[in-house]
């Protein structure tokens, strides 16, 4: 433990003395110091130790005295560590004080627990607008009441999910109500919607064995369900289904492998997936669009079981095919080895055998000689950095926290929000407001694609569509100080879980919280005689609602970015393990070699997101703002007769949803802008909201690729449609398999290409990036450069920029000889104390990351 050593540091402007001090609860070892120079003694807290915390500052006559001491409390017995500027503004504070009172003595409390320390908190619920409950997530109990409802339905014949052939409930959430009814209720005072459940329920063992989707109300105790009123049909063929025939297809594997087989992976590998105990390779599989075939192909490609398997792969397939459509029965097709694809396991077995093909020898995954871990895991390897083990920067709030939750709804300064989770197709945020004023009905991830390639069946059928797997049912477990800020508040989600039939409270799946970018939002510094020398800005601070999405290997972050201006920003960032394959020479157009032996496979990740901008009211109208050539003669150019080129913009109003199409053009730069013609601004502009985005991405297969089929929301940049009830989504969980007659096909919605002015309007955004993986995608994609953001940007909105009433700004004007500083009111003092990081009691705590 160091002391903190003033005197012997400064000289002779202080004299030591060493004393014992008996608190309460410990004994604490104390330095006294004492001068006669408060800047003095200031300028030496400078210097101030991280293990040191102020506690008495007191004025003997003209001296002011200051004993440091050695705490042994809880924060001490926990390892936390005060920041130095914690340390400083505290007792600097109390030392202002101490002066300025003339009190002898002065016992400076302990600071409360920034985590909890939220002095404002009830004034900003007190604040809150009217809390809308209508977008709030099922509760446990709610959804045990429609599992219990669905279960005592006849005729569906509802079994746990361990019953095999028999209908099982696949998921159950929130089936948000009716937009006009949810305003009516919001705005005009009309009947509360009637809270309902959306189900799918799977029904293999019918004849014509189907999925369907119901919606089940009202809560929170049902008595009715109906076909979902927002699909075009009712019931979809169960091959459609995300698990349908998996299992199947593995069963019908291991009852193929001979023995013989299984000798020669092993001797291949090193390993292999029948009877392995410690050395096993995990078989991975691939369902095919019914877009390709009519019958089903499901491609069980293995990999070595180890961390992490995607970067481990063997180059080892086996390509199981249904016998017949619908039959549920699956028979092996194929074989692919080293490279190259068998008819079958036999005639593999005899020209391995026979010494007629090339040979596949591996061994399971061991560090490398001068290692200690595997190459391509998370461990630390290498030469350290920072040499010398030394703490980053963090962030804390020093005053509290400056937002509010309640339920799902949140309100942090002029903006209000509700945010919810789709077990199946992830975050969504409900009419979020500035001032009480709606701006956006809704933000709804809808879907989450990734189409890859290659030489081999695995990456060549990898086209996947992650909300087959549940997107929001595959967010839990953030981590304080990595995933968010250790400050965040960390919120739970309650989703259905087919495995239990029945709910669960999913811990750590949002985090909320206030950052600060470090960057100003605005500023200016003027230092002439005509604009004075001063200087305004305010940092861009900002709320971030954060959820992160772990699809098997890959991790998506997904951030709502409300800044204090009115500006929305949605950003996604991808990181994890990328999927990988064994490297031949087919092999090279389609990746780089990452490992040994391993390609990383070419991928293209498209994200596409709902947005229902209500600005000013429903009645809104799209238009781009075209930027031109403008070439004419201008009298004040030489001779007034030549010609002369500036930028200009022209105003293009977009009529119908097909004339809103947006294929990106770089030869044709423009701004998006979306407004109520109705409402102006003092200047007779509309008020308008910008959307803009840097993640634009080009999908460049041809629009009838296979591919495509029920994915046309990729061909577009952004579309812009009627709102309307039933085209609730672009796409669904039948996605990935359904290319045959999609069940959601966001081309269906421009065929009537209905007018788009002055109506309800719904922009559907594709934001993505082509993902060519690389030696240092190992062990992870770094989420720098894997991004893709769509701003919300207002325009022409507010007077002027909202940020003049944020007290966030300060101005400096140079008076004479001094600055004179504004920062209206905001308290200069940290009043609360952040604790440690909380790696050990929060972030290792096993029920909120594997729960
Ligand atoms: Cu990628």
């Amino acid at each position: 433990m160091k002391y903190l050593r003033l005197a012997s540091e400064s000289g002779s402007d202080f004299d030591e003395e060493r004393s014992s001090v008996t608190s309460d609860r410990e004994r604490t070892r104390a330095h006294t110091f004492a001068g006669n120079n408060r800047s003095q003694v200031r300028s030496l807290l400078n210097r101030c130790s991280l293990r040191t915390t102020i506690l008495f500052v007191s004025l003997v006559g003209n001296a002011t005295l200051i004993t440091t001491m050695l705490l042994t409390d809880d924060s001490r017995t926990t390892g936390t560590l005060l920041p130095c500027d914690t340390e400083m503004a505290a007792s600097e504070g109390a030392m202002l004080e101490a002066a300025e009172n003339k009190r002898a003595t002065v016992s400076s409390k302990k600071l409360p627990d920034c985590e909890t320390y939220s002095p404002n908190l009830e004034s900003y619920r007190a604040s809150n607008n009217k809390y809308e409950d209508l977008f709030e997530d099922l509760s446990e109990s709610e959804i045990s009441s429609v599992f219990g409802y669905l279960s005592r339905q006849r005729e569906l014949g509802i079994q746990p999910i361990q019953v095999r052939d028999a209908s099982h409930v696949y998921s159950i959430e929130l089936h948000i109500p009716n937009k006009t009814d949810a305003i009516k209720y919001m705005d005009e005072r009309g009947l509360k919607p009637v809270r309902e459940a959306r189900v799918v329920i799977e029904r293999p063992g019918l004849p014509v064995p189907v999925s369907e989707e119901y919606v089940v109300g009202p809560l929170p105790i049902p008595r009715y369900h109906y076909a979902n009123p927002r699909r075009e049909r009712s019931t979809v063929p169960y091959r459609f289904h995300p698990t349908y025939g998996i299992r199947a297809a593995y069963m019908e594997l291991f009852r193929k492998i001979s023995p013989e087989l299984n000798a020669i992976i092993r001797e291949s590998y090193g390993a292999t997936f029948v009877k392995c105990s410690q050395n096993c390779l995990l078989l991975l599989p691939q369902r095919t669009s019914s877009a390709y075939s009519d019958s089903t192909l499901i491609v069980l490609s293995a990999y070595y079981a180890t961390d992490f398997t995607t970067v481990n792969p063997v180059g080892l397939a086996f390509l199981m095919k249904e016998t017949k459509k619908d039959s549920q029965q699956f028979e092996l097709d194929s074989m692919f080895y080293g490279g190259q694809l068998y008819k079958s396991l036999q005639e593999f077995v005899n020209l391995y055998k026979a010494n007629t093909i090339t040979k596949s020898r591996m061994s399971y995954p061991t560090p490398a000689s001068n290692q200690t871990s595997n190459a391509g895991t998370m461990n630390l390897r290498g030469r350290p950095f920072p040499v010398f083990p030394q703490a980053g920067p963090r962030e804390f709030e020093p005053d509290g926290k400056r937002y509010s939750v309640t339920g799902q709804h949140v309100q942090y300064m002029e903006w209000s929000f509700n945010f919810r989770m789709s077990a199946s197709s992830g975050p969504q945020v409900w009419d979020i407001r500035w001032a009480g004023e709606r701006i956006v009905y809704e933000i709804s991830l809808q879907e989450v694609t990734v189409i890859y390639a290659g030489a081999n069946p695995k990456m060549f059928y990898s086209h996947l569509s992650d909300s087959a797997f549940g997107l929001g049912e595959n967010a839990v477990g953030l981590v304080p100080g990595v995933d968010c800020p250790e400050h965040a508040t960390f919120l739970p989600q309650t989703l259905f879980q087919t495995d239990i039939n029945g709910p669960q409270t999913l811990p750590n799946a949002f985090c909320l919280f206030e950052h600060n970018t470090g960057l100003p939002l605005r500023r200016h510094r003027s230092a002439d005689d005509n604009n004075g020398r001063n200087y305004g800005g305010v940092v861009d601070r900002v709320l971030i609602l954060r959820t992160i999405i772990v699809e098997y290997n890959y991790d998506y972050i997904f951030d709502l970015v409300f800044h204090l201006n009115g500006a929305i920003e949605i950003k996604t960032h991808a990181t994890g393990y990328v999927m990988s394959q064994m490297y031949n020479e087919g092999e090279s157009p389609f990746g780089f070699r990452i490992h040994e032996n391993v390609i990383g496979s070419i991928h293209h990740h498209l994200i596409n997101y709902k947005i229902d901008l209500d600005i000013q009211g429903q009645a809104n109208r799209y238009e781009t703002l075209d930027f031109v050539v403008d070439e004419r003669p201008w009298p004040w150019y030489r001779t007034g007769k030549e010609t002369f080129q500036q930028i200009s913009f022209k105003h293009n109003l977009k009529h119908t949803e097909r004339d809103a199409v947006l294929f990106y053009n770089f030869s044709t730069p423009k701004y998006h802008i979306v407004y109520n013609d109705k409402v102006k601004n003092k200047f007779g502009t509309s008020k308008a909201y910008r959307i803009a985005s840097t993640g634009f991405t080009k999908q460049i297969l041809s629009d009838n690729s296979e591919v495509l089929k029920s994915r046309q929301w990729s061909k577009y940049q952004m579309l812009v449609t009627r709102r309307h009830d039933v085209e609730e989504s672009s796409s669904s969980i039948f996605s990935m398999f359904d290319g045959e007659s999609p069940y959601v096909d966001i081309d269906r919605y421009l065929q009537n290409n209905e007018n788009i002015i002055d109506q309800d309007l719904v922009f559907w955004v594709t934001v993505g990036f082509h993902h060519l993986p690389h030696t240092e995608d190992i062990p992870n994609t770094p989420t720098v450069g894997a991004d893709a953001t769509v701003s919300l940007l207002p325009y022409n909105y507010f007077p002027e920029c909202p940020t003049v009433a944020s007290r966030d700004a300060i101005r400096l004007d140079l008076k004479e000889s001094h600055i004179l500083l504004q920062d209206y009111e905001t308290p200069r003092r940290s009043r609360c104390i952040p604790k440690g990081i909380y790696y050990s009691d929060r972030m290792f705590k096993k029920s909120n990351l594997f729960p």
